[in-house]
């Protein structure tokens, strides 16, 4: 078997299932290699009751092959995890992508391992051939490739928290992220889940159905929108196909990529009379999903737009459930938005159970997990399961978890221990050939992440035509070039109110871990900039020759 390949991919989830279609179509050998027993990334591991994307189904879908979009008929508004798992391995098989797909194998390493110095003592110099990435895997393999891509997911890298005790618990404790796939039965138990993020917040109503008792330990109280799920109408499925390019080109258009049913946004916040901004947020409501955060157009930019539709949404929160101490404590304070918010079915009403009990552990934190339960403001919680909910290390926690060495060395950990530094989110100084596909430093997260992930490859495998036609073997980004886009990723969050509350776009959900603001908000002047860098010879980028 050959192990010198054109190109290695880290990952076969959305990205690397596209790559590696990608790349075969530009006639490159590829392989793609992953630590799970199947293809899906996320969607794959994170099987947890409830589990369902938080973007309209027929929009969450690939948009690089038309037959594939005119015959995969979506079930739902929002599709649930097993539907999006068959999506995924529909399209392995489809396009026949499994035989270069290696599974159950996790990188450990990869190192870019520099050319000989050549006979004119120049490292890298015309007769010397480049370096290439040499990865090793947990089997013991070794494979080396002229270019590596990691397409490791933002939100792959499990965030346990660090409670005293944790291993102590002598029930069944599982996290979300990587829940059984055989399911875990919940009938007659008491249950405690530790966290309300969209994990949480999507499976405490289904846990709460079957569950003899669920205890919610809550540190942050998190807004949540209907979601108004339901069966897709024929009638929709067959309009959306009816032009569907149209309806992806327009969804490119939009600051997150997704959500053109909702329409543009409404202008400013004040510019509409109170009346017209209550009926606005009223019907955006209705409407259910995130796109109720697009009613206006400056709700993460003012302070005070912010604070009135956060009081609608607590207004509603209050509205549903019946305790109103209880309807406070599930009330968030923080800026609507500057967390993810949630996607929900029937979550506030949960609370109105007999069986769902609410603890606020914000301002005392579980103390410990005992081999029972866990104590937490001097009371001792006894479970049989116990279910973590507590998120991911996003962004970077996936690669760090690779030891990656560029140039002379290097760490990827080292360069980025104070905060990822990138050009574009797609590449870093001091680290040719490496590829991040929706990097911290690109729209990623805050966007349809199957839209990012698509502008990426192509991006990509654009500019490997290139290099070949121009006979380049390498491609780096510049220091300069990367100072510069993380300057500007920052400006632009802090031009929001984004930065103002713990979230993990920041990295504050993670003990340790630098504070940066690690998206960039605004996909369509994201996606300007990549083709206006081409445009004037991929500025910001040095090529080397073979
Ligand atoms: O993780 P989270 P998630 N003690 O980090 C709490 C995507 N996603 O898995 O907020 C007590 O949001 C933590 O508290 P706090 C989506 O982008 C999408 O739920 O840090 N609590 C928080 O409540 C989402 O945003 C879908 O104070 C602790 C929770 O755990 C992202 O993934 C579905 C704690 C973690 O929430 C992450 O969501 C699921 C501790 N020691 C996920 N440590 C879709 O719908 C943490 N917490 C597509």
């Amino acid at each position: 078997m050959n192990r010198d390949l054109d190109v290695i991919v880290v990952g076969a989830g959305f990205a690397g299932l596209y790559l590696v279609h990608k790349m075969r179509e530009q006639g490159r050998s590829v392989r793609a290699f992953e630590a799970g027993s199947g293809v899906g990334g996320t969607w794959f591991w994170n099987q947890y009751p409830g589990a369902r994307c938080d973007i309209e189904s027929m929009e969450y879908s690939y948009g690089f092959s038309e037959e594939l979009e005119q015959s995969w008929v979506w079930d739902e508004r929002y599709a649930r995890q097993s539907e999006i798992l068959r999506y995924i391995n529909h399209v392995a098989d489809r396009f026949d992508l499994r035989a270069d797909i290696q599974l159950n194998t996790k990188v450990l390493s990869a190192h870019y391992v520099e050319a000989e110095p050549a006979s004119n003592g120049v490292a890298g110099s015309s007769d010397a051939g480049a370096g290439r990435w040499q990865i090793k895997t947990d089997d013991g393999e070794t494979w080396t490739g002229a270019f590596c891509i990691m397409a490791t997911g933002c939100l792959s890298s499990t965030n346990t928290p660090n409670i005293p005790g944790l291993d102590s618990f002598a029930g069944e404790m599982h996290h979300t992220s990587r829940w059984p796939h055989e399911g875990v039965d919940f009938e007659g138990k008491r249950v405690g889940i530790i966290g309300t993020g969209s994990s949480g917040i999507q499976s405490i109503p289904v846990i709460a159905e079957s569950a003899l008792q669920l205890t919610v330990f809550q540190r942050t109280a998190n807004y949540s929108i209907p979601a108004y799920n339901g069966a897709l109408a024929e009638e929709t499925r067959v309009a959306i196909k009816a032009d569907y390019q149209a309806i992806r080109a327009l969804n490119r258009e939009r600051g997150a990529a997704f959500g053109i049913n909702w329409g543009p946004p409404g202008g400013l916040t004040f510019d509409s009379t109170k009346a017209e901004r209550l009926e606005a947020y009223e019907r955006y409501w209705e409407m259910g999903g995130l796109g109720f955060l697009g009613v206006f157009e400056d709700i993460l930019m003012d302070q005070r737009a912010n604070d009135e539709i956060s009081e609608f949404v607590r207004g509603k929160i209050r509205a549903v459930v019946d305790d109103p101490e209880l309807a406070r404590l599930l009330s968030p304070d923080h800026v609507l938005g500057c967390k993810r918010p949630c996607v929900d079915t029937n979550y506030y009403k949960t609370y109105n159970r007999d069986n769902v009990e609410l603890v606020d552990v914000s301002e005392k934190a579980i103390d410990r997990i005992t081999e029972r339960g866990l104590v937490t403001g001097g009371r001792e919680f006894e479970f049989d399961c116990l279910v973590l909910a507590t998120g991911f290390d996003a962004m970077t926690g996936a690669l760090h978890s690779i030891d990656i060495r560029g140039r002379q060395e290097q760490t990827l950990v080292d360069k980025w221990s104070a905060g990822p530094i990138t050009y574009l989110g797609l590449g870093t100084n001091g680290f040719p050939n490496l590829f991040t596909i929706t990097g911290p430093g690109s729209p990623s997260v805050l966007t349809n992440m199957v839209t990012s992930i698509e502008q990426h490859v192509d991006w990509i495998a654009n500019c490997f035509d290139f290099m070949q036609g121009q006979g380049h073997a390498t491609i780096e980004a510049t220091r300069e070039a990367e100072e510069a886009w993380v300057f500007h990723v920052n400006e632009i969050a802090d031009e929001t109110l984004y930065p103002t509350c713990n979230s993990w776009y920041l990295g504050a959900n993670v003990p340790g871990k630098a504070r940066v603001f690690m998206p960039h908000i605004g996909f369509p002047p994201y996606v300007e900039k990549c083709n206006e860098v081409v445009a004037a010879g991929y500025e910001g980028f040095d090529f080397s020759s073979a």
